[in-house]
């Protein structure tokens, strides 16, 4: 994982200060490509313990067309609480404490985060067990697990590109068109997060499938060891889905960032040593559509201890 190590660093070094849409601050520049050759091992970072089982279940949420965090929430999974939480609060149906702007407020004010983590606990259970509630508010609207298997046509008619996408490496595995793409321009304005992983392409060559993702906005530290780590998961699922080996994976993000509260955390990072990189391990008799989290795990991960950092809502 030496190419997230030198990004990081080039950030650090020769990136630019901008403010953002959180309010947070970022360093960032723009343009980057890492590659990872999946023959070699595993891609996950091993500098800070990334919790792989939460990718795994992230990613199976979107490979069944999910949208609603209730599935996450029965996994464990949290880490898209906070959006599913902010269109909640701002409902005319909320009528607890004020909890505008939660994000930046609970990372400055204890008394405020206490209310708003008793506020963030009734919306889970509520989510948990309370079906129509769940509907009205879990739902993310047209986020990823939408636009691969449920794209909506002006016709009224539904793409699926998850399916078509292996479909088209089965059968011409040549094609220069295997792509799928969430950024759906009608949709963008009522998102609560526009699609961050926002097109991905694979390739065939040597009987190996190769996957580049292009991703719009990269948080470096939080987010972009999950986003590693999940596209090379879903390229070993795709490739055992069409009998293929795994190639490559090609990051490239436009606008690469640090955000201003995880320059410490980046720093002990970076202080660290690598360890050897595990090994995936999942069913490959089933099919993709039928995976449970239980059927994939990482193997010979001995990662360096986990760093905590707030994440910019
Ligand atoms: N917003 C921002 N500002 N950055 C993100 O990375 C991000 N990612 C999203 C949604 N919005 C985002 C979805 N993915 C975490 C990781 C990925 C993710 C969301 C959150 C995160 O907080 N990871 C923690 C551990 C979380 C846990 O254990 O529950 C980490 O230390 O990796
Ligand atoms: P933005 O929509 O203003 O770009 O904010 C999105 C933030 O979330 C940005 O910091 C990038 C980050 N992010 C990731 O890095 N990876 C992800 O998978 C997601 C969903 C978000």
């Amino acid at each position: 994982m030496k190419q997230y190590h030198e990004l990081l660093e080039k950030v650090l070094k020769e990136g630019t200060s901008k403010s953002d849409r959180t309010g947070t601050g970022t360093i960032s520049l723009f343009g980057h490509q890492m590659r990872f050759d999946l023959q070699e091992g595993f891609p996950l970072v091993t500098t800070k313990r990334v919790p792989f089982k939460l990718i795994v279940s992230e990613l199976l949420w979107f490979i069944k067309g999910e949208t609603n965090i209730k599935y996450l929430l029965e996994h464990n999974n949290h880490i898209w609480d906070e959006w599913a939480f902010k269109n909640w609060i701002e409902s005319d149906d909320y009528s607890g404490p004020d909890m505008t702007n939660f994000g930046l407020r609970s990372l400055e004010d204890e008394a405020f985060r206490e209310q708003y983590h008793e506020q963030m606990k009734i919306f889970q259970d509520k989510i948990l067990q309370d079906q129509s509630f769940a509907d009205q508010y879990g739902d993310l609207g047209s986020v990823y697990g939408k636009q691969w298997r449920n794209w909506k046509k002006s016709n009224g008619e539904t793409i699926d590109q998850l399916q078509d996408v292996i479909h088209s490496i089965r059968h011409s595995p040549d094609s220069r068109r295997h792509i799928v793409s969430a950024w759906n321009p009608e949709d963008v304005p009522s998102m609560a997060l526009p699609p961050c992983h926002t097109l991905f392409q694979f390739y065939v060559a040597d009987g190996k499938l190769s996957c580049q993702l292009y991703q719009r906005s990269g948080d470096l530290f939080l987010g972009i060891p999950f986003n590693i780590a999940s596209y090379a998961l879903l390229t070993h699922l795709i490739a055992n889905e069409c009998g293929l080996a795994v190639g490559e994976f090609i990051h490239t993000i436009g606008d690469a960032h640090i955000y201003s509260n995880h320059i410490e955390q980046v720093k002990t990072q970076l202080g660290r040593d690598f360890k050897d990189s595990p090994i995936l391990s999942s069913n490959s008799e089933k099919s993709i559509y039928d995976l449970t989290p239980d059927d994939i795990k990482i193997e010979n991960y001995h990662p360096h201890p986990a760093i905590k950092a707030p994440v910019a809502v």
